[in-house]
């Protein structure tokens, strides 16, 4: 469905077992993706929240609408049912991705955690990343940041996705700590490190991504920006995490499998390797970087990310509406 009709209708995305479904027609044009990494039964509401209200308070950033929501005792459970993953598509052009805009109402909540997303924000991937390993059931809401719903800064005081809401009205907000509070809500396959060094070092190393980013950024601003210094700093950033999952010796940076740090940096890998095909001046697809590359090719196929995925042209044609200004959503 494409232009007047887009508008006015509603598509419910639904991932099953067997693949991408388009759902019902729902008033005005909410996008929302149904994420039931759950194969088969009744959707789970599987969210712990008792602990906003530990000591009577919630925090001031919260709605005050929130304030007062009462959270039924049946909700506080946490589910210790771990479904199977979901042998799910890749990008789908099914799924709409253009996102509410600022006259669309807010969907209603329905009782499932939900992410505010926009379909090409790594900062999002990470949270959608972290539900997906955790095989927890959520929906999605995309959101045109150009454009942004008057309801957004209810949901991130900062007017940026991503924005978990974890009861009608409770939202948590910036990619880390949606992802800690899923790893700590949902005790299934824990993502970070128990060590308190390890996990220190797993930040650094989250942290080492900032030159990757940085050449992303010029990537989608203005690639004749990026200079010697940037890229000295861009090949150091890969370099470290090479030498670093060497050091550890293992598959992934947490072990046999992928976890927060490797769910916490794909995005940005993601991303870049796109960009590797435009720019040759970023290309890490070398003998030098044969481990890494290895890598890549493993973390490309762990369900949580290849359920996820974006094609490369996609990718590559939503960042050149960066450059001419002219940002499209669905592509
Ligand atoms: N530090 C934030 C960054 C989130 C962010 O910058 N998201 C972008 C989309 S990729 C956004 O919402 N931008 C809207 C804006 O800056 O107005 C996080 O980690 O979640």
């Amino acid at each position: 469905m494409t232009g007047a009709g887009a508008r006015l209708c509603c598509v419910f995305t639904s991932f099953t077992a067997s693949g991408v479904r388009k759902g019902g027609v729902f008033g005005r044009r909410f996008i929302i993706s149904q994420h039931r990494n759950m194969a088969g039964g009744a959707p789970k509401i599987d969210f712990n929240t008792k602990h906003l209200k530990k000591d009577g308070r919630t925090s001031d950033f919260f709605p005050s609408e929130a304030q007062s929501h009462k959270i039924p005792e049946r909700q506080w459970q946490l589910s210790t049912v771990i479904p199977p993953v979901p042998e799910t598509p890749q990008f789908d052009r099914a799924v709409r991705t253009a996102g509410c805009v600022l006259r669309d109402p807010l969907p209603p909540f329905a009782g499932k955690l939900r992410v505010y997303n926009m379909r090409y924000c790594p900062y999002a991937q990470r949270t959608v990343l972290a539900l997906n390993a955790k095989r927890v059931d959520y929906e999605v809401v995309n959101v045109n940041l150009v454009d942004k719903p008057e309801w957004l800064t209810t949901k991130s005081a900062f007017a940026k996705v991503p924005a978990l809401e974890i009861a009608d009205g409770v939202t948590i907000y910036e990619s880390l700590v949606t992802v800690n509070y899923i790893d700590d809500v949902y005790p299934q396959r824990p993502l970070r490190a128990r060590d308190p060094l390890r996990r220190a070092q797993d930040q650094i190393l989250i942290e080492a991504i900032g030159p990757l980013e940085n050449v992303l950024i010029k990537m989608v601003r203005a690639p004749e920006t990026i200079d010697e210094a940037a890229l000295k700093a861009y090949f150091k950033g890969w370099d470290l995490l090479q030498e670093e999952l060497k050091k550890r010796g293992t598959s992934f940076f947490s072990g046999n499998e992928p976890g927060y740090v490797d769910y916490m940096i794909w995005p940005w890998i993601e991303r870049l390797l796109a960009f590797q095909k435009k720019d040759e001046r970023i290309k890490f697809d070398t003998p030098k970087y044969k481990l890494l590359g290895e890598y890549i090719q493993k973390m490309a196929k762990d369900p949580a990310i290849s359920q996820y995925a974006v094609p490369d042209e996609v990718l590559l044609k939503f960042f050149e509406g960066f450059i001419s200004g002219n940002i499209v959503y669905e592509l």
